[in-house]
């Protein structure tokens, strides 16, 4: 089966893609984490809710570009299993908001998205975290693997990371700036973990499903990590050495870019406004 060929498209200076099929524009967006400013209070410092500020970023976006819909691609809200008194007004009206732009608006399930779904509004449709398919690019957060069927998709997208680069100058001062990170992935040694994965997960007696999969033909050539649509928060500085070796990042890379089989080495770094930096191995000097 081969699948129509979407384009992508990055929102530039914003954090957030437009996904262009023959007759459907999808914006993408990730990593809102509705609530950060929460956690913070519990530290004693106490910032006003930023919910607006993301609210009308994301109305800019979609005013500039017309999108048919909204995908977000994960971690919606910020407390990662309960609910924050601040969650509970913010995230209805934000998504209020937004539906009266964009008729379909579609959240995939991220690893901070615990109990997310009684505080959407009707007319939210909520995504496993294993993903969507739109054309022949694979959607999904990142925290977890993907249905295996996106081994067949050209491009898989994820958030999760909050990519950032951190540049040391030479009187010392950082600078961190978010960006896009484009790597090779390696179609067939992903498949063939996945496929060994799930092997192992159903037993001696792989049914017909794990069948059908053996027969999906690898096709993934790319990875696009996108950064986060909330600024504010902390990223990973994808050019520190051994970046998700350490044990403490591990989990904040996931299973797919752990996996091996994607080239972070050799991957491309961009920033926001588009702008080439390098690969992450040429600014790991500066790091
Ligand atoms: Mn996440």
């Amino acid at each position: 089966m081969s699948k129509e060929q979407f384009k992508l498209v990055p929102a530039k200076p914003y954090p957030a893609l437009i996904l262009e099929g023959e007759s459907k524009k999808t914006l993408i967006v990730a990593d809102l984490h509705i609530g950060w400013e929460v956690s913070l209070a519990e530290e004693g410092v106490h910032i006003p809710s930023q919910t607006p500020k993301l609210l009308g970023k994301l109305l800019t976006i979609i005013e500039d570009n017309k999108p048919d819909s909204l995908l977000i691609l994960g971690d919606v809200k910020h407390a990662v299993a309960k609910i924050e008194m601040e969650e509970w007004r913010d995230v209805p009206n934000f998504f209020e908001e937004v539906l009266r732009k964009v008729g379909d608006v579609k959240v995939i399930l991220g690893n901070h998205d615990g109990n997310l779904e009684p505080l959407l509004p009707e007319g939210v449709d909520v995504v496993s975290p294993r993903g969507l398919i739109l054309g022949d690019v694979g959607l999904f957060h990142g925290h977890t693997w993907p249905r295996p069927e996106m081994m067949g998709c050209r491009i898989l997208v994820i958030g999760h990371v909050h990519p950032v680069v951190t540049f040391r100058d030479p009187t010392g001062f950082r600078i961190t700036r978010q960006v896009w990170v484009r790597a090779e992935c390696d179609g067939r040694s992903l498949t063939r973990l996945l496929l060994k994965r799930i092997g192992a997960k159903l037993g001696k007696e792989p049914p017909k499903l794990l069948e059908n999969l053996r027969k999906t033909r690898p096709e993934v050539t790319h990875i696009v990590i996108m950064p986060s649509f909330n600024e504010f928060l902390g990223g990973q500085a994808v050019n520190r050495r051994r970046i998700g070796r350490e044990d403490k990042f591990r989990e904040f890379i996931g299973p797919v870019l752990r996996s091996g089989s994607v080239n972070l080495e050799s991957a491309e770094v961009y920033l926001l406004d588009g702008t080439f930096l390098g690969t992450i191995k040429q600014l790991r000097t500066l790091f």
